[in-house]
């Protein structure tokens, strides 16, 4: 299942006269700023956030999960909706597969997946190993649980089965052509005195050494801190510090990975952003939006000034473009439809990146050093409320996209096509 690129052409057609008169107008406001609109569009369309391959299908909460039907019902169509999806962004180049629920096996499976991916001009992004749920294939069909956790669990045993999972993940990987891993753990405690705070973090450490062991030289390794959930009472990985000291205690290629959603509220993230950066241990992002807790929600819907801060901060850490990072999306659509959320999340990215390129950084160095907060402030929303829409617009164009992605996956018919080839009731593996 491929999406018609000529449909998304002939839509940009109706769209490009009004298009270009926009972006005329767009490129002499940010020009008056003393900001190289140019550069902006260009850094725009060099941008990509991998697409998370769990969130193609409907998510869902324990109170309930709405299906939408046509979602993939194995990782070779979830790879087709990625790639239907970057027709019309130019801008989520990557899949970041999770294991097991992605898992083709090894061997041919893999081969044969890659060869798929690459067909479609797909990359594979940070692969994501599963030990906060039993899978036959991650317990040894059984024999161990991770119920009372995984690499910070008492029992040796258990700790074996999920340092030995990631080193599957990472083998896999390989063959995909993948080059980091993230390790996100549910480990962590419901109940006070449940266990060691310091036991768990010891345990951990040691096997995320293992894990790090196992890993290719050109490879990375990612920590993703949580507060908590499923752990209620406290998460071993708990927050950026404690993931700063997992990732400096495992080796040079492990770093921290930012997951906007594992923050509690009122947490300044721009300024963990400026922490880890500084300390060349910012490995990656998962970015989506919350109101109060993990809510998984698209990227910019409820807080975009904060999303421009920490693109801000980003730009800050590059020298003005974005730092090498693994940029991922990491969502859970629950009422929208999957690839629509993912249209928006990612235009949210765009335009946050290109708000935070039109601030004239050396006006807002200036207005720091003078101590100035109204200028700062003057020059900050100057690049936040810039209409930069025509710019985005022009970014995607250049790519070979959808002036308006969303606008035209409606007018394409791509879900219609898929509800047909998969049928009404196809429902997704994953969350
Ligand atoms: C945990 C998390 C993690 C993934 C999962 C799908 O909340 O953010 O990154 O493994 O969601
Ligand atoms: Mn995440």
């Amino acid at each position: 299942m491929t999406i018609d690129r000529s449909r998304i052409g002939e839509e940009n057609e109706l769209r490009l006269a009004w298009h270009e008169s926009d972006l005329a107008h767009a490129l002499d406001v940010v020009g008056r700023a003393g900001v190289d609109a140019e550069a902006v569009v260009a850094e725009v369309a060099r941008f990509s956030a991998a697409a998370p391959s769990w969130a193609v299908g409907t998510g869902g909460t324990r109170f309930g999960r709405f299906p939408g039907g046509g979602e993939p019902r194995d990782t070779f169509e979830k790879i087709d909706d990625v790639a239907a999806l970057n027709a019309l962004t130019g801008a989520n180049r990557t899949v970041s597969l999770h294991v097991p629920w992605d898992d083709p096996g090894p061997g041919d499976g893999a081969a044969e997946l890659r060869r798929h991916a690459e067909e479609l001009a797909v990359g594979f992004d940070a692969m994501n190993s599963n030990t906060f749920q039993d899978n036959p294939s991650t317990t040894r069909d059984g024999a161990v649980s991770y119920k009372f956790g995984s690499l910070a669990n008492t029992d040796e045993a258990v700790r074996r089965a999920a340092i030995d999972h990631n080193h599957y993940v990472i083998d896999l990987g390989v063959e995909l052509g993948a080059q980091a891993l993230t390790v996100w753990l549910g480990d962590g405690m419901n109940h006070p005195g449940q266990a060691s705070f310091r036991g768990q973090f010891e345990r951990v450490l040691a096997g995320l050494g293992e894990i790090y062991a196992h890993l290719p030289g050109d490879w990375e390794m990612y920590t993703e801190h949580k507060p908590y959930e499923p752990a209620f009472y406290s998460s071993v990985n708990n927050d950026w510090g404690t993931s700063l000291l997992l990732a400096q205690g495992t080796g040079d290629r492990a770093k921290c990975l930012v997951d906007l959603g594992h923050h509690l509220p009122n947490t300044n993230i721009e300024q963990v952003v400026s922490r880890l950066a500084m300390v060349g241990r910012l490995g990656g992002f998962h970015f989506n939006d919350s109101k109060y807790g993990d809510d998984d929600l698209t990227v910019g819907s409820i807080t975009p000034f904060q999303l421009f801060l920490i693109v801000g901060e980003l730009l800050d850490a590059g020298g003005g473009r974005m730092p090498d990072a693994a940029y991922m999306i990491d969502e859970s659509h629950n009422l929208k439809d999957p690839l629509e959320d993912l249209i928006q999340a990612t235009d949210a990215l765009q335009v946050a990146l290109a708000q935070a390129l039109c601030v004239n950084r050396a006006d807002l160095g200036e207005a720091q050093q003078d101590n100035d907060p109204a200028r700062a402030a003057e020059v900050l929303h100057r690049g936040f409320r810039t209409d930069v829409r025509p710019l985005v617009a022009e970014a995607r164009r250049r790519n070979g996209a959808a002036l308006d992605p969303l606008a035209t996956y409606r007018a394409v018919g791509y879900r219609a096509d898929t509800i047909a080839a998969r049928g009404a009731d196809a429902v997704a593996t994953g969350l």
